[in-house]
């Protein structure tokens, strides 16, 4: 039993979880996750211990760019691979996954991981929740858990938040729940699809980010006094991007994608000192977008914890889009929707 005094902690979490499952691990076992981009972001947690966030999300996982993960097990040390690279026991991404592991590592087992994300050169993307939702899948099929997807969408949820939503495709919702152990905290996949939607990778910078957005997320809740007005914001936006969403309005998902993006950014410029990711070329390049919208086109934004862009608009603009801003355009990964061969995605 956990008393008063112990809070509920991940491996808590991973036991209550695994009860009664298999705990001898295979030899190997190779999967893969999407990358996912929050419409209306996740901003600050009520449990660091367990990645609770303050609020709910709603993202759109990605067609094409994922992580794929392979994990094997034996008798040596962890030995970890990112993307070609071996980590050093030492370095932050090692200390991380070596952390994650051992809430499944059995006596005396090292794992042997390699992970490789598939996104275009230099996107900017390379990122945690793919990469832990990937990893959390092979370690169900090395160790035969079988475990459905809202679970799996807890345990990746341990390893980083925003993991919890790349557990599914299409647009997905990650309902943050109440229970203080986290067992009501998770993502569902939302039944609407919308094959026309696109999004924009539009890397201005692809250098790695000077404060992790775990460390600002932190600092925000902690010091920033727009953050309480944060929830409510959220709550509204969720409300009205799940309508947008229902009926395809593109020029409703675009305000509120827009308007929450730069809210969570306000609570970070807000923030003693304050927390900036945005760059002089990303404010030229939000001026880009504003001005090709007053000229008529229906594009807009989403920025996450970086200096980059993604821009947010309809197949049927795909062309305009791709010639004004140069950039690669990339389907939302939606797995009744197979794509012609022209690029467009047909229903299949
Ligand atoms: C999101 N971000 O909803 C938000 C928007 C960044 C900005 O989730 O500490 O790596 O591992 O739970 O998930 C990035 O934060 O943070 C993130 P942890 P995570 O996509």
């Amino acid at each position: 039993m956990t008393s008063p005094a112990q809070p509920y902690s991940a491996a808590d979490a991973v036991r209550q979880i695994l009860d009664g499952r298999p705990m001898t691990p295979g030899s190997a076992f190779r999967a893969s996750a999407p990358v996912n981009i929050a419409l209306v972001k996740y901003w600050g947690k009520r449990d660091e211990a367990l990645n609770l966030p303050v609020t709910s999300s709603l993202s759109v996982s990605l067609a094409d760019l994922d992580t794929e993960t392979e994990i094997a097990a034996g008798s040596c040390p962890d030995s970890l691979m990112l993307d070609g690279r071996v980590l050093e026991p030492g370095e932050p991404d090692a200390r991380r996954l070596s952390a994650f592991l051992d809430l499944f590592r059995p006596p005396g087992v090292g794992f042997r991981m390699k992970s490789v994300n598939r996104v275009p050169t230099a996107a900017g993307l390379a990122s945690s929740a793919s990469g832990f939702a990937a990893l959390i899948r092979a370690l169900d099929g090395l160790f035969g858990w079988g475990l459905p997807a809202r679970e799996l969408s807890i345990l990746a949820r341990l390893g980083s938040g925003s993991a919890c939503r790349s557990l599914f495709d299409g647009f997905v919702e990650w309902r943050a729940g109440h229970a203080k152990d986290g067992m009501d905290s998770y993502a569902i996949r939302l039944p609407a699809v919308w094959p026309e939607l696109r999004i924009g990778l539009w890397i201005l910078d692809a250098a790695r980010k000077p404060m992790s957005s775990r460390d600002a997320m932190r600092h925000t809740v902690q010091t920033s006094p727009l953050y309480r007005a944060w929830p409510e914001t959220v709550e509204t936006d969720l409300r009205d991007l799940r309508g947008a969403i229902h009926r395809k309005d593109i020029e409703r998902l675009i305000r509120i994608a827009e308007g929450n993006a730069l809210a969570m950014h306000a609570t970070m410029a807000a923030a003693r000192p304050p927390a900036i990711y945005p760059t002089a070329e990303t404010h030229q390049a939000l001026a880009r977008i504003r001005k090709a919208r007053s000229d008529g086109l229906r594009i807009g934004f989403t920025m996450d914890a970086g200096p980059n862009i993604k821009l947010l608009f309809a197949e049927s603009d795909r062309e305009t889009v791709e010639r004004l801003f140069g950039i690669r355009t990339i389907a939302v990964g939606f797995p009744e929707v197979r794509p012609a061969p022209d690029g467009k995605a047909n229903p299949s």
